[in-house]
């Protein structure tokens, strides 16, 4: 987002003229915040790098000074993002975790933050060992429970964090009912809707007051950035996350930002392909005799298929499975470690969200900053792996899971 009030002004204007009422997801993914050049009437926003931009007269310029307040290729992606997740205000960062920093920023020693107990552990990290030091305390709980949220909230509760569904064992939780609570006790809330991007889950309509995406998974959907975005209709929080942006230096990368950009582009079509394999993949695990437990929220066997049919217009990519041993229990971490070993069309890799299916070892990998008896206390025992389904032919990446899961007997 631009540092000028006269772009806030444009991004209203930006919004109105892509309304949600008029034109479609899919449409706005490919138009909104873009307009073909006026000088040389290129289609594709160009990518302006240039770090500074000339003043007139000091004080004096055509809304952009320099890069890290504001730039042109930045604000258009910022400005459709923002669209497309039904608000006016976006804010790029150069990473998910920079983002959540941002957020973080914006809270003073004292504060209080209760954040869900299964997310992604670089937020647990972020939190516990970066801002527990400037004074601001932090309670997990189980954000499904809202008698255990609500006895969590405190007078000095600012924000409340939240993923669904959750990185890495696909808990839902019911957005609406976290967004009464947190109101009702004066605090914010903020949704990291990293795994189902705005084409399954619009958080804002469900009365959040923040979302944030790690950009580096769906958004970009392509495993080649690292990048976050911030966004919110609300103008006073608007007005404090740019200058949070601004103070903290945080701002993705101009070229970043046009990759996410040109991502979106494809992002409907890509959330659909991705759903539709993960659909087929969790079917057929389910009853599969190497795996013990399925966990993907379009499966009617997951503990809240309700409200997920609720909450979101379409299930993800993501599905997490306990695996089976070949004596019938949970399997050893020996035959974990061939299974993961044997992929072909999936790489063992972390991170998620990109058109190549990736298989991830949470306990010793995305989860790994997180102590043993925490994991445990929430369920990510050393059987579990989470897939993330991509884009490649379905029956490929079936027999891909099947041959090996064959490895260890299943
Ligand atoms: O990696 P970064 O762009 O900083 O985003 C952090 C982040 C935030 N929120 C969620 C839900 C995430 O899953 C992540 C990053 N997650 C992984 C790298 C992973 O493999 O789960």
């Amino acid at each position: 987002m631009v540092n000028c009030a006269s772009f806030n002004i444009s991004l209203v204007e930006l919004k109105m003229s892509w309304n949600p009422d008029e034109f479609g997801f899919d449409t706005r993914a490919v138009h909104a915040g873009q307009t073909p050049d006026p000088g040389n009437g290129a289609v594709v926003t160009p990518i302006v790098l240039s770090s500074t931009f000339v003043h007139s007269e000091p004080g004096v310029h055509k809304g952009y000074d320099y890069s890290r307040c504001g730039n042109p290729t930045r604000a258009s992606y910022e400005s459709c993002v923002a669209n497309l997740e039904g608000a006016r205000f976006g804010f790029a960062n150069a990473s998910g975790t920079m983002g959540v920093t941002t957020i973080m920023h914006l809270l003073e020693s004292g504060d209080h933050v209760v954040a869900g107990d299964d997310m992604y552990a670089g937020m647990y990290r972020l939190f516990e060992q970066v801002f527990k030091k400037n004074g601001i305390c932090f309670d997990y709980v189980d954000m499904s429970d809202s008698e255990r949220l609500e006895a969590a909230m405190r007078p000095e509760t600012r924000l409340v964090w939240m993923e669904t569904p959750t990185n890495p064992l696909m808990k839902m939780v019911d957005i609406r009912a976290v967004a009464d609570i947190s109101h009702a006790h004066g605090a914010l809330l903020a949704v990291d809707n990293t795994f189902m991007s705005p084409v399954f889950q619009q958080p804002l309509a469900l009365g959040a007051d923040l979302v944030m995406h790690s950009t580096t998974k769906y958004i970009n959907g392509h495993s080649d950035v690292i990048g976050g975005v911030i966004i919110t209709d609300d103008e006073e929080l608007a007005e404090r996350l740019e200058f949070m942006a601004n103070a903290v230096g945080g701002s993705q990368s101009i070229f970043d930002s046009y990759l996410c950009l040109r991502s979106l582009k494809t992002l409907g079509i890509r959330m659909r392909a991705h759903e539709s394999n993960a659909k087929a993949l969790a079917k057929h695990l389910e009853n599969h005799s190497g795996v013990e437990r399925v966990f993907y929220p379009g499966l009617k066997s997951h503990p809240q298929h309700d409200l997920a049919q609720k909450q979101m217009s379409g299930m993800g990519g993501m599905i997490s499975i306990f695996l089976k041993g070949k004596n019938g229990g949970m399997a050893s971490m020996e035959e974990v470690i061939r299974m993961v070993q044997a992929v072909k069309v999936f790489t063992l890799a972390e991170s998620l969200g990109g058109v190549e299916s990736l298989v991830s070892h949470p306990s010793t990998m995305t989860h790994l900053s997180m102590a043993k008896d925490v994991q445990l206390s929430l369920g990510i025992t050393e059987n579990l792996i989470r897939l993330s389904v991509g884009i490649e032919n379905v029956e490929d990446i079936i027999h891909d899971i099947d041959q090996a899961l064959g490895s260890i007997g299943g």
